[in-house]
């Protein structure tokens, strides 16, 4: 249990400066009170989430979401607030110059223009003191035959180079993949293996991201897990949960037995370190956003402890044995364990409240900024 505890303790998640601010679907985006104004503010929220959970020390920004003139002062500010800047999401999907794509668009000059931006967010790691630059790209086609879909990854392949090239010492690039959406015929980073082969190509700088909710219905994502792990390529996650498409909601609320196989994966496999980035990439649309955040730290913080708790050897036995029954029941034992009083015994001994939903709500910040914010910002989609 000693080392259960310690392996609890050094757990890292971090949360997504986009989770706090106001979103929505396509069909509308409602504003909740209270919500941050700026970056600055949303850097306040993000460290009440690490105050009552002890474990989401850091926030990923996403630019220009997150524009602000002086980056080394923004910086300053969250350190000020007891948090740090995480990853930096770049953003090439929101300017009409890339209705037909950003890196892989037929035009040159939408790529230079994609490009820069890319190598202006590796810019902006230097002056935050950021080591990951996470890349998503929309880009794909509509249509067979509107593009070219193998020069598309020639010229995906291309940008890649020219950003892993001007990566510093010690800091790396993330690609994520997804299925779909928006692109609806051919996306041109579709799935792990086209983001696993440009990563091999490029070099150990880069690496996959899995963003949870990027796959077709029924995909074992802890299988990915664990390939992308034994081939030191797992870079990170984007947690949430999905019951349809990219659906962005609350990790662990959709299928937390899923949740559990990934992190026994990310465990067995040595992942569990400051390697593998735990992030949240999540959208609170109608429920509040800082308690969205500490129920979604919290699901993964549980799911974690359950897969710390399996009995790894007994497990090895039964499977030795060929005991398919017993190695299942080995998994299963853990999955079912409650490990809430763990936790709350955990945060006590950290001197945390032992639920920190309860501890948060009381806290009176809420209504503080509810009084003291006025038209919060929207998260950025259609903004
Ligand atoms: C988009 O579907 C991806 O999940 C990206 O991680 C994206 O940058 C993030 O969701 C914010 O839009
Ligand atoms: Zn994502
Ligand atoms: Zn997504």
């Amino acid at each position: 249990m000693t080392d259960i505890k310690a392996a609890l303790r050094s757990q890292r998640i971090e949360t997504p400066s986009w989770a706090y601010g106001n979103s929505g679907t396509r069909f509308k985006v409602f504003a909740q009170q209270g919500v941050p104004r700026d970056p600055y503010e949303k850097l306040a929220d993000a460290a009440q989430v690490h105050a009552y959970t002890g474990i989401a020390p850091t926030v990923a920004l996403h630019i220009p979401w997150d524009k602000v003139d002086d980056y080394a002062d923004l910086a300053r500010h969250a350190g000020e607030a007891g948090v740090r800047i995480g990853a930096i999401n770049s953003n090439v999907f929101q300017d009409d110059d890339y209705k037909l794509g950003s890196v892989t668009h037929p035009d040159a000059r939408v790529r230079r223009k994609a490009t820069d931006h890319l190598l202006e967010c590796v810019d902006i790691m230097d002056a935050t003191g950021s080591d990951t630059l996470k890349l998503w790209f929309s880009d794909g086609i509509n249509y067979p035959g509107q593009d070219d879909i193998r020069s598309r990854q020639d010229r995906l392949a291309e940008s890649l180079a020219e950003v892993y090239d001007r990566l510093g010492e010690g800091q790396r690039f993330l690609l994520e993949y997804k299925l779909f959406e928006p692109a609806f015929y051919a996306t041109d980073v579709p799935d792990w293996g086209t983001a696993y082969a440009h990563c091999v190509k490029l070099g150990p700088k880069a690496q996959v991201v899995v963003d949870t909710g990027h796959h077709a219905p029924g995909t074992n994502i802890e299988f990915i897990v664990a390939f992308l792990l034994r081939e030191g390529k797992l870079g990170g996650f984007d947690f949430n949960s999905r019951f349809y498409a990219d659906d962005d909601l609350m990790v662990g609320a959709a299928d937390p037995f899923q949740l559990f196989r990934i992190m026994y994966e990310v465990i067995r496999g040595g992942g569990f370190t400051d390697e593998v980035a735990f992030m949240l990439d999540q959208c609170h649309n109608i429920e509040p956003k800082i308690p969205g955040q500490i129920r979604s730290v919290m699901n993964v913080q549980e799911a974690t402890a359950k897969a710390l708790l399996v009995d790894r050897d007994a497990l090895s036995a039964a499977q030795r044995e060929g005991d398919v029954l017993g190695a299942n029941a080995v998994l299963m034992d853990a999955y079912n364990t409650d490990v809430r009083p763990l936790l709350a015994e955990l945060r006590e001994e950290q001197g945390l409240a032992p639920d920190p939903m309860a501890a948060y709500a009381k806290s009176g910040y809420f209504e503080k900024i509810a009084a003291e914010r006025v038209g919060g910002q929207q998260a950025g989609w259609g903004a």
